[in-house]
């Protein structure tokens, strides 16, 4: 079968696709009722803005995908925290609609290893195509997913398109926007703390990724993020960065 845009898994719909009849009423009730409360953000000298907007960019350029990572334990409690922080995320109507499931069993680890290597095979094969699979030569990578099991954790943010409420489904608005800022969020909060991941996007492994961790239907993989120290020595590609010129136009 021949798809017009093979980088969309076939799993991965945007969620609008759903026909939500009504939206349940609890759903009405709660923004109607909801109070407003003060809010009061730090408000810090241009000096010291401009001191943290150079320490927080100098710290995210360091970031790179890493590919090889040390099975040193990493402690879990860390792990907690990058999540709670991914989950300060905005979203659509402020419904949050991820779900991160965190990988740390070895067993588990392998069965996550065997069918991402088992899908990647015929997506290296045939699912990419030749121009795909040239695009990424210079990152050094194949179907052979070692960092499945040796990164001391694996997480998989889900999207849910929509949300279970008594009296029906509940409308989870921009789902994919709004948990891929999440992920963002958690990348920046992996950095922070020193270790490395690299965003994956397991191809057409959605269905078997949720079975095995027996996620309900209306949860869809979007990434997969192998967490832990990088090996030693490890290398990277020699990427560059856009300078500011070529990425920012100001009107
Ligand atoms: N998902 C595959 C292929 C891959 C695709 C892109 I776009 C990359 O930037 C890197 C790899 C894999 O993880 O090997």
């Amino acid at each position: 079968k021949v798809i017009s845009k093979p980088w969309v898994d076939d799993d991965l719909k945007d969620g609008t696709e759903f026909n939500i009849q009504q939206q349940a009423s609890k759903q009405l009730d709660e923004e109607i009722t909801a109070q407003h409360i003060p809010y009061s953000p730090k408000h810090y000298s241009e000096e010291e803005m401009m001191r943290r907007a150079k320490k927080f960019y100098e710290l995210m350029n360091k970031r790179r995908s890493v590919r090889f990572f040390s099975d040193e334990p990493v402690p879990r409690e860390v792990i907690d925290y990058v999540i709670r922080t991914a989950g300060t995320s905005p979203s659509g109507a402020h419904t949050e609609p991820w779900t991160f499931v965190v990988v740390q069993e070895p067993e588990m680890k392998r069965q996550v290893r065997e069918i991402i290597e088992e899908e990647e095979e015929i997506n290296y094969k045939k699912r990419m195509g030749q121009t795909w699979v040239q695009d990424i030569q210079k990152m050094r990578t194949n179907w052979t997913k070692e960092y499945l099991e040796i990164a001391p954790y694996l997480i998989l943010i889900f999207k849910q398109v929509y949300g279970n409420l008594p009296s029906g489904k509940k409308i989870h608005y921009y789902n994919e926007i709004s948990v891929s800022i999440s992920c963002g969020i958690l990348l920046a909060a992996l950095q922070n703390v020193g270790l490395v991941t690299v965003t994956t996007t397991p191809l057409n492994c959605g269905p078997r990724l949720r079975a095995l961790l027996e996620r309900p239907v209306n949860e869809k993989l979007l990434l997969l993020l192998p967490v832990g120290l990088p090996a030693k020595n490890v290398t990277v590609p020699d990427f560059h960065r856009k300078p500011l010129t070529d990425i920012m136009v100001l009107v």
